[in-house]
């Protein structure tokens, strides 16, 4: 068959069930996607066919399937689809804010949630992510991430209706509903896991399953530990089956197997339901892992970005209101594939979690050295059209430190102990200010992740004197600043904005003991949300400093996430200073990561940048103080600047207050 054939066919299939007035609209799309799609699973799946006329077979079936899906997707969606389809950086703007939360931490049920729209619309919240709410597996589940129906609600949680009930409610607020999508593996009472331990053969070729352990023995060789303490290893024997299956998680969590074409159509097939109820951004969890290669770690292959590639198309031509956004925990190099490749053009993922970004700003606030900052800076490519990082301070994960190992590496210090001491620094060893624990770590020479709420890490837990508790606020803000400056979404993680502690009793809870990350997820803590409002308290302290960072941010189009980003050179280490948007409209963000208070020769450091000229002055959008030549930085203060064209002989303030009320 010739490709135009090939491609007509496939078009027939997918308009199928379509209704007539939507049919030129839906070629459009086809036309644009179809290219690349074929092309992608092609090289996936094409040699799993005897012939060619096998792979377009199944092709046809796959777009018949979205076909359907579309043919069921409510009015209000498409109407959504449209809209951002003629808007497509609809996301990039410095409005787009995210909030991350539990539902069941958060707000008891999907219901509850509702409740809650007054206090992110107040925030100015604009995408909510909620952990997982799909039905998990019975017993354990790793917070939900065990997912047993991709298309039924936990029952505690409410019903199918109510969530699409507060999809519906939070748009109406502007607010888009961000859910986990869990493809890397399922849980083990999944009715797939169950077929396949049932002795079904194509369900077992949904997994990766070994009679011994001679291939998990090859691939162990080279393969990492995501929970080595409490699920050391990446094979489970299971009984039923007497196989090894692959469990790169815990042994209730069955990895997908890829190779199989079935699994890609099915999990597509499970996307676009969701995507039909009201979901509106998924963040696809662990997409790193996805394909596996002997000899290798068995992460991001290029053939996990043709999955994802090929599922962009899909959603590009179904539903393309729809944002999908990559967890990827990996180094920084390994980050901009997944918003898509250049050369050639295709797209892939709407959205990446910057987790360098994210690791080597606690880095900093150890060291007081803004080196690793900046050399992610470095690293991090212009963003591609269509695409925003996800910037983030702290979410329901560790911290993991060993994707800065590129980075940290460079330094005269040797890696292992640089990130080492990290680790033990905000484990609250070597004298600091930090409260948290160190995760999976049994080796105390071993780097792995640190836990515990970011209030906890910036130090509130042990302050003692006020002075300390407005450092450690400081901190906080220092970090969430340049979350929301860099030049991406940034996301709030609950609790944080009251500043909330850790949560010592996870280690009373059965199921949550063993797993230290339950010490950052508190339950919303209703009597802090109720004094936030007392300025004088910690939680309204924070609440308001980062209502105003945020409003400052709002207001500011130069932090919208494509602005250009360059950092200004020849600052001290302890200093992370760049520049945002262009040369007339530049916004200058310098942040101190010290104990210190520093002191700056501003006019040397931007006329080097070529932003300086006579008459120049700077003002700080956050509290107004206006500077011409040397700007004060007290420890963990921030300062973001504009410019000001002096008339007249302008006041200028010594000492800035920095951005604590
Ligand atoms: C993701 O995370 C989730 O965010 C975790 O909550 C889940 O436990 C896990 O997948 C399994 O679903 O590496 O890129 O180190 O950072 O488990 C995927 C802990 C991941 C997490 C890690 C993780």
């Amino acid at each position: 068959m010739s490709s135009p054939a090939i491609f007509d066919r496939l078009l027939q299939s997918l308009v199928a069930q379509l209704p007539s007035d939507q049919h030129i609209l839906i070629t459009l799309r086809f036309q644009k996607q179809a290219p690349i799609l074929l092309e992608k699973l092609r090289a996936l799946y094409g040699h799993k066919f005897a012939e060619d006329a096998g792979f377009i077979e199944w092709m046809d079936q796959l777009l018949r399937v979205t076909g359907r899906m579309m043919a069921r997707r409510p009015a209000d969606l498409r109407k959504l689809d449209q809209q951002r389809s003629e808007n497509k950086e609809w996301f990039s703007t410095q409005h787009m804010l995210g909030y991350c939360a539990y539902v069941d931490r958060f707000a008891g049920n999907l219901c509850g949630v509702a409740d809650r729209i007054p206090h992110l619309k107040k925030l100015g919240v604009t995408y909510l992510h909620l952990l997982p709410f799909l039905k998990a597996r019975q017993g354990e589940n790793d917070g939900g991430f065990a997912v047993s129906d991709f298309d039924a609600i936990e029952p505690q949680l409410g019903s199918m209706a109510d969530l699409q009930e507060l999809a519906a409610q939070l748009r109406s607020a502007g607010i888009s509903l961000c859910a986990d999508f869990i493809l890397n593996h399922v849980a083990d009472d999944h009715p797939w896991a169950l077929a396949a331990k049932s002795g079904h053969p194509g369900y077992r070729d949904y997994f990766y399953h070994y009679p011994d352990r001679t291939q998990p023995a090859i691939f162990e060789a080279t393969l990492g530990q995501v929970f080595p303490q409490v699920a050391p290893g990446n094979f489970s024997f299971i009984d039923e089956m007497q196989q090894w299956v692959w469990t790169t998680f815990y042994p209730y969590q069955w990895d997908l197997n890829y190779t199989n074409p079935a699994v890609f159509a099915d999990i597509t097939a499970a996307l676009l339901q969701l995507a039909n109820r009201g979901v509106e951004v998924f963040r696809l969890d662990s997409t790193a892992f996805l394909w596996k290669r002997e000899a290798t770690n068995c992460m991001n292959q290029p053939e996990a970005h043709w999955i994802l590639q090929a599922l962009r198309c899909i959603v590009e031509i179904a539903a393309p209101g729809v944002l999908l956004k990559a967890e990827a925990i990996v180094p920084t190099a390994e980050l901009p594939a997944y918003l898509g490749s250049q050369q050639p053009l295709v797209k892939e993922c709407h959205l990446a979690y910057h987790s360098s970004l994210m690791a080597a700003s606690w880095v900093a606030l150890a060291e007081q050295n803004t080196d690793l900052i900046r050399q992610v800076m470095q690293a991090t490519p212009e963003l591609p059209e269509q695409a925003s990082w996800l910037t983030y301070v702290r979410c329901h994960d560790d911290i993991g430190w060993n994707v800065l190992r590129p980075e940290a590496s460079s330094g005269a210090q040797d890696v292992q102990q640089r990130l080492a001491h990290v680790a033990r620094f905000f484990a609250g060893e070597e004298g600091s200010f930090a409260r948290g624990a160190s995760f999976q770590a049994s080796d105390p020479a071993a780097v792995h992740g640190t836990v515990g709420m970011a209030s906890a890490l910036a130090g509130l837990s042990a302050a003692k004197t006020p002075l300390e508790q407005e450092y450690a606020l400081r901190r906080m803000s220092l970090l969430y600043g340049l979350s929301m400056c860099f030049g991406g979404m940034p996301l709030i993680y609950m609790g944080d904005e009251f500043a909330q502690m850790n949560d010592d009793d996870y280690r009373q809870q059965a199921g949550h003991e063993y797993d230290s990350r339950w010490l950052h997820r508190p339950l919303w803590n209703a009597d802090m949300a109720a004094s936030a409002h007392h300025l004088n308290s910690n939680a309204g302290s924070m609440l308001h400093s980062l209502s105003h960072l945020l409003q400052q941010r709002r207001s500011l189009p130069q932090l919208a996430a494509h602005q250009p980003r360059r950092l200004l050179a020849g600052m001290p280490a302890e200093i992370l200073a760049f520049i945002r948007g262009g040369q007339d409209d530049a916004l200058v963000y310098i942040a101190n990561f010290s104990a210190q208070t520093s002191a700056l020769n501003l006019s040397a450091g931007l006329t080097q940048a070529g932003l300086q000229t006579t008459r120049i002055s700077w003002c700080n959008q956050l509290d107004q103080t206006i500077y011409s030549d040397t700007l004060i930085l007290p420890p963990w203060s921030q300062v973001w600047l504009t410019k000001v064209i002096q008339s007249t002989n302008q006041p200028q303030h010594p000492i800035p207050s920095g951005v604590i009320a």
